[in-house]
Formats: C-alpha cells, structure tokens, sequence
C-alpha cells in the first residue's frame, strides 16, 4: 500500500508518522507514505490555496486548481490499477474496521486533508470516489483523520504485525471489544488478577477471554452486539456472563 497525502501542513504529516508501528513498516518498505502540498501547485505569485465562500459566511474554503494538480501529481508518479481518493470531512461515511480492511488490499490510497471551513464542493465531487469521518466531532483539519486511516491500514498489511499479535486479534475485528489483560504482579492492592490466567489450562483462558469480549460489548456496546449473529457456545458465555454480574 502507497499513501499519498495532501496537506497543507506536509511535515506534520511526516513527522507524525515517525513513531511506533506505522514509522517500522514505513522503514522497513512494508508500506509507503508520500506528502503533496497544493501550496507547491499554485499559480499566482501569492501562492493562495484558499477563498472566500460564495454565498457569504466565515471562514474560507479551499480552492479547485490546486487540490486538482497536487492530486495529479500524486497520481502521476505510480500508475496503480487499485487506487482510491478519499476526503476526509465530518459529512463523510464513518469509518470502521470493516471498511478499513475492505480498502487494506488497494494498491495506493490518496487521502485528501483539508482544512478552513471546507473545501470547494467541485473538488469533492468529481475527484473524490469516497469522503469518510472519524466521528461526530469538528477537527481543524484532514491531517489528524489521514493519520488514523494510514495508522489503522498499516498494522493490516501483512507483515507489519508479528504473528504473535495479529491484527486478527484487535478488537473489533471480530465484531466485538477486546477482553481485559493483566500483567505482572499477581496481587495489588487494587485487586488481582483472575485465577483462571494463572492456571495455564489454555482451553480455559480462550473460554474465558472470548467471555468477557462477549460481556464487555454487552454493557458496553449493545449497538455492536445487534450487528452480529452469535453461535451457540457464544450465547452460552453471554449468559454465563449475565448471571455473573447480576450476582456480583
Ligand atoms: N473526520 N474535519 C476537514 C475541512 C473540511 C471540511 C469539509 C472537507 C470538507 C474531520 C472529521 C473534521 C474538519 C477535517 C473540517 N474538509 N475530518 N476539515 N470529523 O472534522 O475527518
């Protein structure tokens, strides 16, 4: 997979993009990250990226031409096959880990971060195949949800995780929350930890683990517990569940 940002504020793109996982897989060619300024592809001498609305209103809203050339330029230097632009805006589809491993096979992803009050609506629509949100809540900028989109791509690419800790093991990549995890010590004054992880019976920690996953989602996330069909054994443990926290 080839990132492509646009940003107004390529460095802080990059840097960000040092750390942790998504910095490894970047040294390591596992995944490529460049950035593209639409500064770098204006045409007048004062090198205006923004304008202010039709219509009236505060603030500005980012103008066609430069968006347009940074985005060919972006497209200009790989011709991949599988290639996706998507906006990022709070009007756009909420992303979730269902549609992040949909798009983790594409060949290049060109993510567009804006910033102002937006960006001309010309652009969005005949440039952009798709506009995704991080949430219901206003950010000052695209750059922050580009992160999160290459940050969670990334560890599903293969060989950016270890096989130890699989993507296939995060939470909601099942459908469900994660089950909560100790480390030593076994005693502290806050509490203990759970017997049945100290026993070694490992049938018994997988029952366990997928229990509280259940539980947890279930107080927690009723929304996603809608969204799935659980088996037999699962609606087993759920109940289990149920009956130990009416008990306690
Ligand atoms: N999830 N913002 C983008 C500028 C903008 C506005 C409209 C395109 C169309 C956001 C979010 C987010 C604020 C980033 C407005 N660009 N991005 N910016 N929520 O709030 O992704």
């Amino acid at each position: 997979m080839h990132f492509d940002v646009i940003t107004l504020f390529p460095d802080m793109v990059l840097q960000a993009a040092k750390y942790g996982v998504t910095g490894k897989a970047i040294s390591r060619g596992l995944v490529g990250l460049s950035v593209w300024n639409p500064r770098d592809y204006t045409l007048d001498k004062h090198r205006t990226v923004d304008d202010r609305p039709y219509g009236g209103g505060p603030g500005m809203v980012m103008k066609y031409q430069p968006l347009f050339d940074a985005v060919s330029a972006a497209q200009q230097t790989r011709h991949e096959p599988r290639c996706k632009i998507v906006c990022l805006s709070p009007q756009g589809t909420l992303i979730n880990q269902a549609l992040l491993t949909d798009v983790s096979d594409y060949e290049q992803l060109i993510l567009v971060a804006g910033r102002y009050e937006g960006i001309d609506e010309r652009f969005i629509a005949s440039v952009c195949d798709e506009e995704w949100s991080l949430g219901d809540y206003v950010i000052s900028g695209g750059e922050l949800g580009a992160l999160v989109v290459i940050d969670a791509i990334t560890r599903l690419q293969a060989g950016v995780l270890g096989d130890e800790d699989s993507a296939k093991q995060d939470s909601h990549s099942d459908g469900l929350l994660d089950y909560p995890h100790f480390t030593r010590p076994e005693q502290l004054s806050v509490g203990k930890v759970p017997a049945v992880l100290l026993q070694g019976d490992h049938a018994q920690i997988k029952r366990w683990r997928l229990k509280q996953s259940l539980g947890r989602t279930w107080l927690r996330r009723p929304d996603m517990l809608e969204k799935k069909t659980l088996n037999t054994e699962q609606e087993k443990l759920l109940k289990e569940f149920k009956i130990e926290v009416d008990v306690k």
